[in-house]
């Protein structure tokens, strides 16, 4: 029991996540995760329903033909049994079938091709160590780390990777898919309730795989509309001459906002509006936290994501007053939609 304790406390602590509407498979919010917990269900009932069974009558057996005290006799030997072979053929091969036709059924349902579709919303996610890249092929603009989509379309993902190989997965609304360098994979989702939703690398690969979260945004359509033109407006430079300088030189290299830079880092078109900074400081525990989140990424940003390529402040050449100059314009930097 001694050694038990923790491993049921760390379970408990593991599991205090499931059943969270914006982060549990077991909670789906979309058609997609729902048909998936289905299967979930039927397969795991199936499987304890055999687990119950076989070992009732393991356990009945063990006991009843057990060899008593004194008893020298060997039992009464036995081979081939036509009932019991039926039997144990028979009940296998029907579990299966249960099993097997819903499964073979709901995977390849949720493997249709929505990317000609001219309804859906068509999106290539790019994967790179440690963030997420989303391009809107119908648009012509891109985002980074918070996807923005319409509720109750249907969303056709282009997935890829820029480098090592990650995975796509949003756990209460369906997945996951791998992103690979070179090939691209294709799957559809659907958010029929709006809401803030949490997605997750499922491949490990690298030292912050844990911290490569991203989040998907479900708005109303119009919402979306209005997100899109936003995104499309002229970028929006920091007041502060000198700040604007410095975002400029130092991170407009790598960045993007609006229609200037380069996509080869974040874009950081409204990212005040986003739920994190570096997706996964969290902007909503206190007001005032985005702009300590922002200063905290800027200044030393291997420190909350080993192994990123983005430079520190020190590395950067900032000052404290360009930190704090950067911080309060990309917090302030959010998108009306
Ligand atoms: C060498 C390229 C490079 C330069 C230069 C650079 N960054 Fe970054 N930046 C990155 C990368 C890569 C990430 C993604 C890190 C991650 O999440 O794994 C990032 C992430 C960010 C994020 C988080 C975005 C989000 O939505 O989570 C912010 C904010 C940011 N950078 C601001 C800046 C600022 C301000 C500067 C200039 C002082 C700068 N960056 C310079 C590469 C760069
Ligand atoms: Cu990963």
């Amino acid at each position: 029991m001694k050694r038990i304790l923790p491993l049921l406390t760390g379970l408990a602590l593991l599991l205090s996540g499931c059943g969270r509407a914006d982060l549990s498979v077991l909670n789906p919010q979309g058609p997609v995760a729902q048909k998936q917990y289905d299967l979930i269900k039927i397969s795991i009932s199936i499987m304890a329903l055999v687990v119950v069974v076989v070992f009732a009558i393991c356990i009945y057996v063990l006991i009843r033909y057990r060899r008593r005290p004194g008893d020298k006799t060997i039992p009464k030997q036995v081979e081939g049994n036509h009932t019991l072979e039926i039997i144990w053929t028979v009940v296998p091969l029907l579990l299966l079938l249960i099993l097997g036709v819903p499964t073979i059924q709901t995977v390849f349902g949720l493997a249709k091709d929505y990317s000609h579709d001219k309804n859906a919303i068509h999106v290539k996610v790019t994967s790179r160590l440690y963030w997420w890249e989303f391009e809107y092929t119908d648009y012509g603009i891109t985002t980074a780390q918070q996807l923005v989509v319409p509720s109750n379309k249907k969303i056709a993902f282009e997935l890829a990777s820029g480098d090592v190989k990650h995975s796509f997965w949003i756990p209460s609304i369906g997945g996951k898919l791998d992103t690979n360098p070179g090939l691209t994979n294709r799957m559809y989702l659907e958010f029929p309730k709006e809401g803030i939703y949490r997605g997750k690398c499922a491949e490990l690969c690298g030292p912050s795989h844990a911290l490569m979260d991203f989040k998907a945004q479900s708005v109303s359509p119009a919402s979306f509309d209005r997100w899109v033109a936003a995104m499309k407006a002229p970028a929006v430079m920091p007041a502060d001459a000198h700040i604007a300088e410095t975002f400029r030189s130092k991170c407009l290299s790598c960045h993007a906002i609006g229609d200037q830079g380069t996509n080869g880092a974040p874009n950081l078109t409204g990212v005040g509006g986003r739920e994190t900074v570096g997706s996964i400081l969290y902007n909503d525990v206190s007001p005032g936290a985005a702009e300590d989140n922002f200063r905290k990424w800027i200044t030393d940003p291997q420190k909350v994501k080993p192994g990123t390529t983005m430079p520190s402040a020190a590395d950067n050449q900032l000052t404290p007053d360009e930190i704090n100059g950067l911080a309060k314009y990309l917090a302030g930097y959010k998108l009306n939609y």
